[in-house]
């Protein structure tokens, strides 16, 4: 092995080449290369971690023509650039994702195979980044695949989060978490720019002084600085010749703060300062819903969203000599509050920094940022106590205090004399203890606000930002989420994809409106078995997954029952749980009964101390352990719960769903992304009418979506009117029994007190209603399992589900917030 690294010539000829008939060769080369002088191995020794790195280098390789050339485009000062802050990137997997995008899954899969190395097998290898949640970071992983597509040049800016989300185990039916080391084995999709760094101050105090030209300016004195790096990796579009990039930052210490202290000998002191910069980025905070009073928290999101802005300050100023036209270069997304600090940040780059007047920094402030919410939940609504914040952000608390004492005069000279209004839309709490709150410092500094789907801006306008909306009408929009179908289809279900290209081409992964294109085929017999047959294969490999990971044996001729999200009271998996141990019990009470085989399969992770979600975890795996193990279910029933739910056991799960529950108290999942996934891949759903449960039921027909419980209208009238669990209690039957069996012990070896305060919580505060939907979730069920058994006509209803989710595309979403809110355009071909 002599030649250097087989790269495609960036000249187009080379290109041609690669695309066509000789990509096969080229990346054999490629890959034979990088093992050999990227990896200094040679094939006797290649471990399969080797060939998967040479593997990703081969393939990082292919993306960089495209990314420069995108790159370069930063420099254009015509093309308005998308920034989507973000402290959470859900990215999963790129390897698979990249190979479908630059269209080289097929040439890579023969390439290793005359290597004699299996494709699917260093497909596993990777171990995925983590550095997100739940749905609100995998929307922003999918909306960067989507703007690549859609040839929008964009940024995502985040944390390169050393530990992501913690890997889940399960020990005796309890959640344990397991550090997340995803860069062990080194991440060969990033690259360091070490160049490329910022300051970012924390701590200590204001000073004003009078500068050359007179003016009464603020100096920060901090008491801690610490830099950010950047890490860059490249995000192709699905075969659009535009790759975006995903620019996160580490912390790291600065080189002169610790010089300072290690010359006065303080030696103990500059490793300190070194500890403390080098935590900032340690670790995602595992939470769905925001801890209050974490100072480290709030240093990770002013850490992140200064060395951004600082960066969107350098990129604007190699276009342009003055930062008056900021917010014709770049349109920032701020993704829920976490980045709200930005508001307070871009005035103080534009006021201290480079000595704009407020009003005009004002102006470009509003004019570049919008804000996306993302609950209605009261707890998950971000606020920091005020001595915190003064602690980190002195400067930031004044301004702040600024630009509120400015917005709530606005407010009175409107509404005079209304003195409640101006303490409700205040940024500061001040409410008893005082605190700073985040979504009103969003609101007021974005020109505008969006909800996630259309119930949720609704409520939003009339629940917690009411008061903005009446004052505001103008700033609120809606956008309905979206999910990338590359990955979510193309690349997790190879087979419905060649099912449906057969019958209708390939023009639905970037134009999803060309499934309608299946609806002729519906009644199509041949096409109604290809499409058992694809389900059934994807049932069988995720069987074999179950078993090998929890030993549970599974038929996959049952109806696999699919609930698959984070685990939070609000989501209602308990109410699953009810739903099976009524199940159970109608079988122990008669053994013939007639009840449709199915397969419940749960998974979600709980954060670590959200002690009720781990208890339902507990229960989950306790009552299962009862239900599959007796001999009277005779293996009608089986529980599973599939531990460590990610992206990529994500890839496995929803294809393999018949029935995706989505069954959330109506009013408070925002929007729910999963939902679309499984309905993507023709489960159908049993659902309420909460976040885009209700537009995916509008879109695919009401006739083939289950839906039960109450409307958030009715949710709020109940808990108005005073509602006591206990009547649903006394007058249901089967409920009685099913929560008397968990507080009697049935399914904790006797011990009444392992799940008291689960039940003890439903029999008194019930705060999601489990119980007043239960009975209409159980109704909704055995129409369910009658529609299963009509196999022609579910068949029909899954391939109708897929054929109408066009909508759910992330490209129709991306679409939307080009033009309804940063007036971005797509590059012109080139
Ligand atoms: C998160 O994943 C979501 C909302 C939050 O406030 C936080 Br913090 C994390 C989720 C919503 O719960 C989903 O309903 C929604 O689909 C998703 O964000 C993306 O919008």
């Amino acid at each position: 092995q002599k030649s250097v690294a087989a790269v495609p010539s960036p000249a187009d000829e080379g290109r041609e080449e690669f695309r066509r008939g000789s990509a096969v060769d080229a990346l054999t080369r490629a890959i034979l290369d990088h093992l050999y002088f990227t990896q200094a191995r040679p094939l006797t020794l290649a471990t399969r971690n080797d060939w998967y790195m040479a593997l990703a280098y081969a393939v990082r390789d292919r993306m960089l023509d495209d990314w420069l050339k995108s790159l370069s485009h930063l420099r254009n000062r015509e093309l308005k650039i998308v920034s989507y802050l973000s402290a959470e990137f859900l990215m999963g997997p790129h390897l698979g994702n990249n190979l479908v995008n630059l269209g080289i899954m097929e040439p890579a899969r023969e390439a290793l195979a005359a290597l004699g190395q299996d494709l699917d097998e260093l497909l596993r290898q990777e171990e995925e980044p983590g550095l997100g949640n739940g749905g609100l970071g995998r929307l922003a992983a999918c909306y960067l695949d989507s703007l690549a597509t859609l040839r929008v040049p964009a940024i995502g800016y985040g944390i390169r989060y050393e530990f992501g989300i913690f890997d889940q185990e399960i020990r005796d039916g309890w959640q344990a978490e397991k550090t997340d080391k995803w860069l062990r084995l080194g991440n060969p999709w990033e690259i360091c720019r070490p160049e490329i760094t910022y300051e970012v101050k924390v701590g200590g105090h204001t000073e004003r002084f009078t500068d050359e030209k007179g003016c009464v300016r603020v100096r920060w004195v901090p008491n801690k600085v610490v830099k950010g790096v950047a890490y860059d990796t490249p995000v192709a579009g699905y075969r659009s010749g535009v790759t975006d990039l995903l620019r996160l930052w580490k912390s790291e210490a600065v080189e002169s703060f610790d010089f300072q202290a290690f010359n006065v000998g303080d030696y103990y002191r500059a490793v300190e300062a070194k500890i403390f910069s080098e935590t900032i980025s340690k670790v995602l905070y595992p939470n769905d819903e925001p801890e209050i009073g974490k100072a480290l928290r709030l240093g990770q999101q002013y850490f992140f969203v200064s060395c951004s802005l600082q960066d969107m300050v350098r990129i604007h100023l190699l276009r342009e000599n003055s930062l008056d036209t900021f917010a014709a270069s770049f349109a920032v997304q701020l993704n829920d509050t976490h980045p709200s600090i930005a508001v307070a940040e871009l005035m103080r780059l534009l006021v201290d920094e480079h000595q704009f007047e407020w009003d005009a920094a004002w102006q470009i402030t509003r004019a570049t940022l919008a804000y996306t919410n993302h609950t209605l939940l009261p707890e998950a609504l971000e606020k920091w106590p005020l001595p915190l914040f003064a602690s980190i952000l002195p400067r930031h608390l004044e301004i702040i205090y600024e630009i509120n004492r400015r917005f709530l005069d606005e407010v009175r000279l409107v509404h005079q004399g209304d003195d409640q209004l101006a303490a409700r839309l205040s940024i500061i709490d001040e409410n008893g203890e005082r605190y700073v709150r985040m979504a009103h410092l969003a609101s007021v500094g974005s020109h505008a606000i969006n909800g996630v789907a259309a119930l949720h801006t609704e409520l939003l306008k009339q629940t917690v930002l009411k008061d903005f909306y009446e004052i505001h009408p103008e700033l609120f929009r809606n956008v309905t989420n979206g999910v990338t179908p590359r990955r979510w289809m193309v690349l997790s279900n190879p087979g419905l994809t060649r099912l449906i290209t057969e019958r209708i081409g390939d023009g639905w992964v970037t134009n999803p409106d060309e499934l309608r294109g299946l609806e002729p085929f519906v009644a199509d017999q041949t096409f109604q078995s290809a499409w058992q047959k694809v389900k059934r294969e994807n049932k069988s490999v995720l069987a074999g997954v179950i078993k090998a990971r929890t030993g549970i044996v599974v038929d996959p001729a049952s109806l696999f029952d699919v609930l698959v999200k984070r685990i939070h009271e609000y989501k209602r998996q308990h109410l699953k749980v009810l739903h099976i141990i009524t199940l159970y019990n109608r079988i122990k009470h008669d053994p013939q009964a007639d009840v449709t085989p199915r397969t419940f399969i749960f998974g979600g992770k709980a954060a670590p101390g959200y002690f009720m979600a781990k208890l339902i975890i507990k229960l989950v795996n306790s009552m299962g352990e009862v239900v599959n193990s007796d001999p009277d279910v005779a293996d009608r029933l089986k529980v599973v719960f599939f531990p460590d739910f990610n992206v990529t056991n994500g890839q496995m799960v929803y294809p393999a769903a018949d029935l995706s529950e989505q069954i959330s108290t109506a009013g408070k999942e925002a929007s729910g992304t999963g939902n679309m996934k499984f309905s993507l891949n023709g489960a159908l759903t049993i659902g309420t009418l909460d976040g885009a449960n209700v537009e995916i039921r509008e879109e695919v027909g009401a006739e083939n979506f289950f839906l039960f419980g109450l409307t958030a209208a009715e949710v709020s009238d109940l808990k108005s009117g005073g509602y006591d669990p206990r009547k649903w209690y006394g007058e249901k039957t089967e409920l009685r029994e099913a929560i008397d069996q968990i507080a009697g012990g049935l399914f904790s070896h006797g011990d009444r007190g392992l799940f008291q305060p689960l039940v003890e919580h439903l029999l008194n505060r019930d705060d999601y209603l489990l119980l007043a939907d239960y009975q209409a979730y159980i109704d909704c069920q055995d129409r369910v399992s009658a529609a299963f058994r009509d196999r022609k006509r579910w068949t029909e209803m899954s391939i109708l589900n897929v054929a109408r989710m066009g909508k759910f595309s992330s490209d129709r979403a991306i679409r939307e917030y080009c033009s309804d809110i940063w007036q971005a355009s797509p590059l012109p071909q080139d």
